[in-house]
Order: structure tokens, then sequence, then C-alpha cells
């Protein structure tokens, strides 16, 4: 990791970038996850890096959907582990959920290589392997799931998702918890709840709701989490950016 000085003004930002990089070069990050992380980077700079009202209280409500659910999975993909692996796994433990490597560009070797470097930073266990299920509506590989996992859970966390998957993970009548700095994307208006945050921002965030929920209620939970209306919260992040944007011109 290169030496980057703590004082440096952007020293989060490109903290990120060597990971990001360093994950790519060691198999863990598909190449055309540097230009996912760019377009995120760019949205997280128009909401100035930092986790917003909207994003914490979506962070909020996403904690009651996952207390809530019987078989809760986070899915991770190698963008997620190059930058918040302990916080994932910190999650899940705290749920309790399950972990799934689930890749758009799959691979045996990525999912391996993803598995064991969940496993070496303290995961029990971590599904995405045996895949001896499909989401239906998908092309092969980026269907692949686990029965146990992804294909029977009701309430999936899926930070950086595709559209797609997220869209047909709705149809199987599944909620989706996206995590997605562009509030634009197909996966963010797609999604049941929507995180517009970093992700390295949103896991330990919606860990701190957890912890906050864990003694409340399963009805008053699911009230939160029926009551979210996640198309309405989209639309006043969009309107938050373009008011900072006009504010800083
Ligand atoms: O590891 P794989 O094979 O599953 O591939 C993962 C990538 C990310 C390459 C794949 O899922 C992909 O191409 O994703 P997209 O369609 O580019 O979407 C990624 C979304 O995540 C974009 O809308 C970005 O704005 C957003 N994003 C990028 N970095 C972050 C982020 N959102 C939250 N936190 C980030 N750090």
């Amino acid at each position: 990791m290169q030496d980057i000085p703590k004082s440096h003004p952007r020293y989060n930002s490109l903290m990120m970038r060597e990971k990001i990089s360093k994950a790519m070069q060691s198999g863990i990050v598909h190449e055309t996850g540097l230009i996912a992380h760019g377009r995120g980077e760019a949205y997280d700079y128009l909401l100035g890096e930092t986790t917003i009202k909207l994003a914490d209280d979506a962070e909020k409500v996403a904690a009651a959907a996952l207390l809530c659910a019987n078989n809760p999975v986070i899915s991770v993909n190698g963008n997620v582990v190059a930058l918040a692996a302990e916080e994932c796994i910190s999650l899940s433990e705290s749920i309790p959920a399950k972990l799934e490597v689930n890749l758009f560009h799959r691979t045996d070797e990525r999912i391996n290589k993803i598995v064991n470097l969940l496993k070496n930073h303290g995961a029990k266990d971590v599904y995405g392997s045996t895949a001896d299920a499909q989401i239906p509506g998908l092309d092969h590989n980026r269907g692949l799931c686990d029965k146990e996992g992804i294909f029977s859970a009701e309430v999936i966390l899926v930070p950086l998702e595709d559209g797609d998957r997220c869209q047909a993970l709705r149809d199987m009548g599944k909620k989706v918890i996206a995590i997605d700095l562009n509030p634009l994307s197909r996966t963010a208006r797609t999604a049941n709840i929507t995180i517009v945050d970093n992700v390295t921002r949103a896991v330990p965030n919606i860990e701190k709701w957890v912890t906050k929920l864990k003694d409340e209620n399963k009805q008053t939970l699911d009230e939160m989490v029926d009551s979210w209306d996640n198309k309405k919260m989209l639309r006043e992040v969009n309107s938050f950016i373009s008011k900072r944007l006009n504010s800083l011109s």
C-alpha cells in the first residue's frame, strides 16, 4: 500500500483507490470494478463524501428489514470485499445473516479467492461456491447462487449490484436492499430499499442501527419497513444533490 499521509485532504478517497487497485492485481476485483468504482467516486463527490440524513434513514430501515427476516443474506462481490470485508463480516454476525459471494464476472477462481479472503478475515461460513441453484431469468453465470443462501433468502442486502439481478431477485418475491452511490441507476430504482451511500460508510452504519433496534418488537420493525417510500427518498436525494451543486456554483 502506498504511503499516503493521513493529513492529505483526500486521504480516504486515495486509500479506497489503493485498496481497489491492489485487489484487482490479486484477482479479487474484476478490471471493470475500477470503472464502477470511478462512477461511485463521482457520485460520492456530489454527495459531499458523507452519509446524508436520507441515507442514514435508509440504513435504519435496512437494519429493521434484516432483523425481521428469517434467512437474511448479505451478497458480496469483488469491490465490496476489497473495500469492506471486515465490516460485512461484522454486520453478518450482528444480525445474524449469511454471507454469499455472488459475482457479475463469475469464475471459480474469483469465487474461491473471495471466499478465502473472507475466511481469512474471520468469516465462519461463506456461501456462493456450491452454486446449486439458479436465479430465474438471468443468463447462466450471473444467476448462479446457493440454495441455502440467496435462493431461499427473503431479504438480501446487495451492495454494488447490477440492475438485472436486482430485478430478477424482486421477481422471485424477495426484498432487496441495495447500496449504490448512484441514485439514478437501475439498481437504485429497482430495489425496495436503496442506500445512497458509500459501502464503506453504509455497512458499519447499518450495523449501528442493528445494535440499536435489536430489542425493538417485530411489529414496530415491520411497520418501519412497510411504510418506507423508496421512490420519494430517491427524489429527495436527487433534489439534495442539485441544491448542493447550486450552492457550490
Ligand atoms: O465483482 P463482480 O464480478 O461482481 O463485478 C462487480 C462490478 C462492480 C464490476 C459490477 O457489479 C458492475 O459492473 O457494476 P455497475 O453496473 O458498474 O454498478 C456499480 C454501481 O455501484 C454504480 O452505480 C456505482 O455508482 C456504485 N458504486 C461504486 N462504488 C461504490 C458504489 N456504491 C457504493 N459504494 C461504493 N464504494
